[in-house]
């Protein structure tokens, strides 16, 4: 019996890694406004401004390892044995990528909002491996989707969550759109699913089951369980 997984992940699983999550209680985006450095118009207003932000950020990731969440996703990827298994993160930073690299599986893995190691051409929309920083009047911007852009890969997943048996949502509020809305689709496909967070996301009633805690610690349990067989998928 088949059983496929859609994971949706969000900038809780990389909390514990030293990634800052995007909603602080001072409602700043790393000490920004969001229109300022996530938005096209932002951009255009002030590229030294975003450029910046997004260099410290891309930066930031020499620094970061994965944890035990993203080992934990990358081994399920691996050893899953009845269906497929697909990661769509939210996030820009690598860490589902190197985690996933370990177990073979990097093809496992969608960035719906991009890649902070990635460029994109301005005119062309060319996109390209980046490492470095980026020049304020450079012709390559951050390969990010910004509010108001389309997602990334949407066609497939929207596939992958038509053809859902398991529909878990780790470390994500739920304030953006269309990522929040992806727990009805898996309900209309019939899916159970599943919310692993620290907190409650803003959909929470949505989900069939909720299992609060940090990510290190709930998803290699919750992992576990259900390559073990505890878990009942209908
Ligand atoms: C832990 C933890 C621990 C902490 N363990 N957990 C309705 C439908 C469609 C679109 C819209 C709509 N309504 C409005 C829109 C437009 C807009 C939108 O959603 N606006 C809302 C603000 C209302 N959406 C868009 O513009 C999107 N494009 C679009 O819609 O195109 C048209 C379209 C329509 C229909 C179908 C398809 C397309 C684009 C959105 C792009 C978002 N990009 C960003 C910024 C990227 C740049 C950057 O990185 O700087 O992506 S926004 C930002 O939020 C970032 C994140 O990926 C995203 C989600 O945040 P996330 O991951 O949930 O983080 P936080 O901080 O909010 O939450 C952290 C969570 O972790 C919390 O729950 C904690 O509890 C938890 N946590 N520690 C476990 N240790």
């Amino acid at each position: 019996m088949v059983r496929n997984i859609v994971i949706l992940t969000g900038a809780g699983i990389s909390a514990e890694s030293g990634v800052p999550t995007f909603r602080a209680s001072d409602g700043l985006w790393c000490g920004h406004r969001v229109e300022e450095v996530a938005t096209p118009e932002g951009f255009e207003a002030n590229p030294a401004l975003v450029q910046d932000f997004y260099n410290q950020r891309r930066r930031q990731l020499a620094l970061v390892e994965p944890n035990a969440a993203h080992h934990a996703l990358a081994k399920l990827a691996a050893e899953w044995q009845h269906g497929e298994v697909l990661v769509v993160t939210q996030n820009v930073d690598d860490l589902h990528d190197r985690a996933h690299a370990l177990t073979g599986t990097a093809d496992r893995v969608l960035h719906m909002h991009g890649e902070l190691l990635k460029a994109r051409q301005i005119e062309t929309g060319q996109v390209s491996d980046w490492t470095g920083d980026m020049a304020p009047d450079g012709d390559v911007r951050p390969h990010i989707v910004w509010f108001g852009e389309m997602p990334l890969d949407m066609e497939r997943i929207y596939e992958a969550l038509a053809e859902s048996h398991l529909f878990l949502s780790i470390g994500t509020s739920g304030n953006v759109y269309p990522a929040a809305g992806f727990v009805q689709e898996a309900r209309r496909s019939g899916a159970t699913t599943v919310e692993l967070n620290l907190e409650p996301s803003l959909g929470h009633s949505l989900f069939n089951e909720k299992i609060l805690g940090p990510a290190t610690e709930v998803v290699p349990a919750y992992v576990e369980r259900l390559l073990n067989g505890e878990i009942k998928i209908i």
